[in-house]
């Protein structure tokens, strides 16, 4: 089997447009995207990726998470696929490129494949996962979990969003709760490219990120109850006030964080007083906190501060205190082999290059539970990314698909 030559790339332009026309579905309010996973944006988003899917002659899978998988067939039928996959759901203000980036690639590498009239023994498959981002549903690659078998699918179908609605309820509304048992597919490998959503890449002058590792993460969710009370009226001596401790303990994430550098971060993206009226101290507070770090050894040191802190804040505050981990998972390594293939097609391309440790948690994160996988990185403008301003340059989103395009076909063996 011969490696594909230096010479073979994808069409920059045609990648780019797609992901300027998927980018028109579920417009944010500043120039990025409101796509959210299971709204009937997402369901928009999903047909025009199925058309374009379908133009290219691949086949259709939903599995009953309503994750998309895409074939091209292998001239092996019993060769196993490889999949190209990321996600089409985006942040409430999320970014262009965040997920489809990786989708749209790998609709590319086929699409340049058909150009170029390369047949490979194994199938390949273009995969949509659903809910990666967590954003509506929480946690985070959901769907890939329940495929991994992380959760189950119950567990996943009764997540509700803010609005009390659940996972499988909106999935059947839109439409797209497929058949397929979740987790049945058998994967030769898995690649997955996304932005780097962080600043190291750009810094670094570097057009590809070779991704060794994924951080690990722990999404802390904290219901503290205090005393509704009157804002006016209510003494400072009588009041059990559980927006104080919240806030204390936020404070508290920051230096645990700190205390654990390089390489570890924390913080609290979400919150929810209830009742949520501006003069009634809050009955309740709910928030998650989001610890990170690619050494398990910190991971688990800020975990255990954190709870141990937060139980002391809330004690001398007699607030009462609940914790729940609903999101975790430790460093990731990927696959050796994938990661030098990655590696040796930046170089065969030409393209410069750095090792990098993914900040952000992908669906590549379980997949490594299953299968074969790897990731490829692009640089992102100031490394912003869950901010409709997240950009990249046309270049860069060729580049990292041109590496792809090549350690797909060396992995999916190109036959003559
Ligand atoms: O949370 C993450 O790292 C990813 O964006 N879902
Ligand atoms: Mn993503
Ligand atoms: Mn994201």
């Amino acid at each position: 089997m011969s490696a594909p030559g230096e010479n073979l790339r994808i069409n920059g332009d045609r990648l780019w447009d797609s992901i300027m026309e998927m980018a028109q579905i579920g417009p944010g309010i500043a120039g990025g995207n409101n796509r959210q996973t299971l709204t009937d944006e997402d369901g928009e988003g999903r047909h025009l990726f199925k058309r374009w899917c379908d133009e290219a002659g691949l086949s259709m899978g939903v599995d009953q998470m309503g994750t998309m998988f895409m074939t091209r067939p292998g001239t092996d039928p019993d060769a196993l696929p490889v999949y190209v996959g990321s996600h089409l759901d985006t942040q409430p203000t999320g970014g262009k490129y965040d997920g489809v980036l990786g989708v749209l690639a790998g609709l590319e590498v086929v699409r340049s494949l058909d150009d170029l009239g390369i047949k490979t023994k194994h199938p390949i498959v273009v995969t949509n996962w659903a809910n990666e981002e967590g954003a509506r549903f929480a946690p985070a690659m959901l769907a890939s979990g329940v495929f991994a078998g992380i959760h189950t699918q119950d567990y996943a179908y009764n997540r509700k969003d803010q609005a009390g609605l659940t996972y499988g309820d909106e999935l059947a509304r839109i439409g797209w709760r497929g058949e397929e048992e979740v987790g049945a597919r058998k994967m030769h490998a898995y690649f997955e490219y996304h932005i780097e959503q962080g600043p190291i890449l750009e810094a670094e002058g570097k057009q590809i990120g070779v991704v060794t590792h994924g951080q690990g993460l722990w999404w802390l969710e904290f219901t503290l109850t205090g005393k509704e009370a009157h804002t006016g009226s209510t003494p400072m001596n009588m009041r059990v006030n559980a927006g104080l401790a919240a806030a204390r303990i936020i404070e508290m994430v920051q230096s645990v964080a700190m205390d654990h550098q390089p390489g570890a971060v924390g913080g609290v993206g979400q919150m929810k007083f209830s009742p949520n009226s501006r003069n009634v101290l809050p009955g309740t507070v709910v928030f998650t906190v989001d610890i990170r770090s690619p050494e398990l050894s910190k991971l688990d040191a800020m975990r255990e501060q954190i709870e141990s802190k937060a139980q002391e804040i809330c004690s001398k505050l007699e607030v009462g205190f609940a914790m729940e981990a609903v999101g975790h998972f430790d460093p990731v390594a990927f696959d050796p082999t994938l990661v030098q293939r990655v590696r040796s097609a930046a170089e065969k391309l030409g393209y410069s290059h750095m090792d990098i440790i993914s900040g952000a948690g992908h669906d590549a994160c379980w997949m490594n539970r299953v299968a074969p996988s790897t990731m490829v990185m692009c640089p992102c403008v100031d490394g912003l990314s869950h901010n409709e301003a997240e950009e990249i340059s046309k270049e860069w989103a060729a580049a990292g698909a041109d590496v792809l395009f090549h350690a797909v076909l060396e992995t999916a063996e190109i036959v003559e």
